[in-house]
């Protein structure tokens, strides 16, 4: 029996969207919130201010001053998209890319400094309560993200949890786990796989054998599609609407968003050593502040003057931040027992006890000496 006599019971397809070219010329219907200069300009600001950041924080690391950190650079227009498009109470459950959306959120530069310098202090946001703090184990937050979206949802409440990983992330367990749930359960989530075409040195082609990421979603039974994460008009558009159908009943939404790793890894990592230069100059030109700026020039009379007074101002920001950090005393060293149980079992209370008294001697004898 071939498959011409067979009879098909279903049939799917992955829609991409993209608005803005890599010549920032418009290739689609603009967005309503995109008419907005002011809107546009906000974007844009968000995006220079993380490139901005990462840069400083990689000279941070490079000059001892910071743990290992991982970059976003060439992946703003991803994590801004989904920043933007989410309210203040929704929950976000981020990886280590997403900046952009956590300083759109209310995190503080300085807490993810603090972060990546080893301080438990910097998960604890300020400003920011409802959001989880960064996941490095790949992928185990996706569960949890259901496990939120479902109770927005036991609750009543018009809020939606948004988790974020990689394309790595997708080969795992709890990736499929998660997106299983959320469809069986029609929950109010959001997750968006940031396709950066690396899962350290493997590429996304030896990754999967699956023609999109996106294509994952439907044996979940949930929507997915693609979307340009190198166009921040796109990613945002997109997003808003996943977040909002979402918000209103409408169920779970995958959204992959086609990407570059633009930096190693992390600053533990070296790419020269797996990938060509080559390929990433041509990634170069598809670059998301770039893309933005040309749009802005031809169409809000940016400028260079606009141009440069707006990376004096996210250097003078970056700045003030990494002072906030240099100059926060280190956590203490029993504060280790602190942040992993709501109540610290009895057998670990002499641990801490002992820790304690020892860091003390320690500080008098600092002081003495
Ligand atoms: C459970 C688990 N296994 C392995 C690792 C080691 N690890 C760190 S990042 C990474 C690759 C992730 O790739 P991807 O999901 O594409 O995210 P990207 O780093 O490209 O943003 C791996 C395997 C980990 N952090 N957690
Ligand atoms: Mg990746």
């Amino acid at each position: 029996m071939t498959n011409e006599d067979k009879k098909c019971v279903a049939q799917f397809e992955i829609h991409y969207t993209q608005l803005l070219n890599q010549q920032g010329e418009l290739v689609g219907a603009l967005p309503e919130f995109a008419a907005s200069a002011e809107a546009l300009i906000a974007l844009y600001r968000t995006m220079v201010q993380t490139r901005t950041f990462d840069t400083q924080a990689i000279a941070l690391q490079r000059t001892g001053k910071l743990g290992t950190y991982s970059s976003s650079i060439g992946q703003e227009a991803v994590s801004v998209g989904i920043g933007s498009a989410m309210r203040f109470e929704d929950v976000l459950l981020p990886t280590y890319r997403e900046y952009g959306a956590q300083f759109q959120r209310g995190v503080e530069m300085s807490e993810i400094l603090r972060y990546w310098g080893g301080d438990e202090r910097g998960m604890a946001y300020h400003a920011q309560p409802h959001d989880k703090a960064i996941t490095v184990p790949i992928a185990t937050h996706v569960p949890q993200c259901a496990g939120i979206a479902y109770a927005m949802k036991l609750r009543k409440q018009p809020r939606v949890a948004v988790c974020v990983l990689g394309d790595g992330a997708t080969s795992k367990g709890d990736f499929y786990e998660g997106i299983n749930v959320a469809g069986a359960w029609h929950l109010p989530m959001v997750i968006v796989v940031t396709n950066n075409q690396w899962a350290i040195s493997v590429p996304r082609e030896v990754q999967t054998h699956a023609q999109t990421l996106a294509q994952k979603a439907i044996a979940a039974g949930i929507p997915g599609e693609q979307v340009d994460g190198n166009d921040v008009i796109a990613m945002r558009h997109v997003m808003a609407n996943a977040v909002e159908k979402a918000r209103t009943g409408g169920g779970p939404t995958l959204i992959e968003a086609i990407t570059f790793r633009m930096h190693d890894h992390t600053t533990a990592d070296d790419a020269s050593r797996y990938r060509k230069q080559a390929v990433v100059d041509q990634h170069k030109l598809l670059d998301p502040i770039d893309r933005l700026r040309k749009y802005l020039i031809q169409h809000h009379d940016w400028d260079d003057a606009k141009e440069t007074a707006l990376l004096e101002a996210c250097t003078i920001e970056v700045e003030a931040a990494v002072r906030s950090y240099l100059d926060t005393p280190p956590a203490p060293p029993e504060s280790m027992f602190d942040y992993l149980y709501e109540t610290l079992p009895d057998a670990l209370q002499p641990q801490r006890d002992e820790v304690e008294s020892l860091g003390k001697l320690k500080r008098g004898g600092d002081h003495n000496g």
